[in-house]
């Protein structure tokens, strides 16, 4: 008889597969495929030897010889896998900016929207905190909105109700979607509000309790919208030096749209001459906001230093 984690196998044990929710404390929460039954499992030993451990969002195989209990045996292939929040197989991030208390700064999007487009992930704006501003901060929030919508990006805020949308309805369906962004922006009470039943603990109603701030911890996929959204702890140093420097300009899309049209097929778009995007720069089609944040992310991955087993 095999022994696995010190449990024995035993003849009621019964094949199953089904999608990770939830990583807390060494257990995972699996929803069952044909039941949606939840089973609280642990990894094999040996995925950790291999430097693979199972993640929310991952599609697993598992046994059990309960209705509650099991063992992951087999991860499937990823489509990919976020390190930050610690997500699989996602399709489509959620970026959460609060516009004040904490004041997110744009050269802090374009990052994190560089990181999720180098991902292979369609992002997504969330400005929340709109409810704070003074009246001359209106206008600034205005132009930093319809800035991403050129861009092409689909911009949401706190100022909507998202609870009964057919746009968001129809971006979340039957995908993988994390709220991602800094600690104490709103991505727990963005999901609250969009959520069926909105019980995600915020900062807010445990101060209430008394507890101070309640931030959230582990990263678990909630039913909502026909699709599965994950709420994650927040993050805000992001590392970019994994990108090649001359695939930066991939991730910013209206730079990709006219990279072809440089002279130079390697084009830095920084001191080359007849550069499409310099001219568009100069031309007022590029914002000298993106540009900039462009520059200092090219020059932060140029001045890296080599590091090998980076993370793709
Ligand atoms: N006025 C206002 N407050 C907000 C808004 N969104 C969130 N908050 C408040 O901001 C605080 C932090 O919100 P959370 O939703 O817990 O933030 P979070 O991004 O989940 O933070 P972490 O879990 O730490 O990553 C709470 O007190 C919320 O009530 C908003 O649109 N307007
Ligand atoms: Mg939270
Ligand atoms: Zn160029």
């Amino acid at each position: 008889m095999l022994e696995n984690n010190g449990q024995k196998q035993n003849d009621k044990q019964k094949h199953y597969r089904g999608q990770i929710i939830k990583a807390l404390s060494g257990f995972y929460y699996i929803e069952e495929n044909q039941t949606g039954q939840i089973y609280q499992t642990r990894g094999r030993g040996n995925f950790r030897q291999k430097d693979q451990s199972p993640l929310v969002g991952d599609w697993v195989e598992f046994v059990a010889d309960n209705d509650q209990e099991g063992l992951v045996t087999a991860i499937a292939e990823r489509k990919n896998a976020m390190i930050r929040p610690p997500v699989a197989n996602v399709d489509l991030a959620f970026l959460v900016a609060s516009v004040t208390d904490p004041t997110i700064s744009p050269k802090l999007i374009d990052r994190y929207l560089v990181y999720i487009e180098s991902l292979g992930i369609q992002p997504v704006l969330y400005l929340s905190k709109l409810d704070l501003l003074t009246e001359n901060q209106v206008q600034d929030v205005d132009q930093l909105i319809a800035l991403y919508q050129e861009i092409g990006y689909a911009v949401f805020t706190s100022e909507q109700d998202l609870s009964q949308s057919q746009t968001l309805k129809d971006l979340v369906q039957d995908k993988v979607v994390v709220a991602v962004g800094q600690s104490g922006v709103g991505k727990s009470t963005f999901l609250n509000e969009i959520l069926p039943v909105g019980d995600i603990a915020t900062a807010e109603i445990s101060k209430r309790l008394g507890r101070g701030r309640h931030t959230t911890r582990h990263s678990e996929l909630h039913d909502v919208f026909g699709g599965k959204f994950a709420d994650t702890p927040g993050f805000s140093n992001i590392s970019i030096d994994y990108i090649p420097k001359e695939d930066l300009d991939n991730y910013l899309p209206e730079f990709f749209a006219l990279k072809g049209q440089c002279k130079f097929r390697e084009c830095t778009h920084q001191h080359e001459p007849k550069c499409a995007v310099k001219a568009a720069l100069a031309a007022g089609q590029i914002s000298q906001q993106r540009y900039d944040s462009y520059v200092q992310m090219y020059q932060e991955i140029a001045s890296a230093k080599p590091q090998y087993n980076k993370r793709k």
